[in-house]
């Protein structure tokens, strides 16, 4: 008795568990995609390497944002030993004060992170420059914030 109505219990869990399953392929799925674009990702190429750049908003905003930089060689393996500054800057505007910051960005299991504080609404130009040994290259890359 007890265990017959354990037995349908644990059938009738059986669609209940299907259901959330195919919830869940589908969240992972096409769906997937559509929550990766809570992120802005731009890709440029800095001499050889690839560089995929991830902002955590988008559109970047006033304030702080939090910035990856994923770069790889043409093996598609990281470089070792790179240094990775940031320089981030307004183009000149009238009336405007400067605003050019240059930061290193460290690297975090992956990827090279770095918090990067954007003071006005409008275009942001960022200068990622990668230094391996003796050798720099960088790619530029071009934000809107609001
Ligand atoms: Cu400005």
């Amino acid at each position: 008795m007890l265990n017959g109505e354990t037995n349908r219990g644990a059938r009738r869990k059986v669609p209940a568990l299907a259901a959330a399953v195919l919830a869940g392929l589908v969240l992972a799925g096409p769906w997937a995609g559509r929550a990766g674009a809570a992120a802005l990702e731009l890709k440029k190429k800095a001499g050889l390497y690839d560089v995929v750049l991830r902002l955590d908003r988008n559109p970047p905003v006033v304030g702080d944002n939090a910035l990856e930089l994923r770069i790889t060689d043409p093996s598609g393996a990281a470089p070792s030993g790179a240094k990775v500054l940031v320089n981030y800057y307004m183009p000149p505007m009238p009336r405007m004060a400067p605003m050019n910051y240059k930061s290193e960005a460290k690297l975090k299991k992956d990827a090279y992170a770095l918090r990067m504080r954007l003071i006005m609404a409008g275009p942001w130009v960022l200068i990622v420059r990668i230094t391996v040994g003796d050798k720099t290259t960088s790619a530029r890359f071009h934000i809107d914030a609001l």
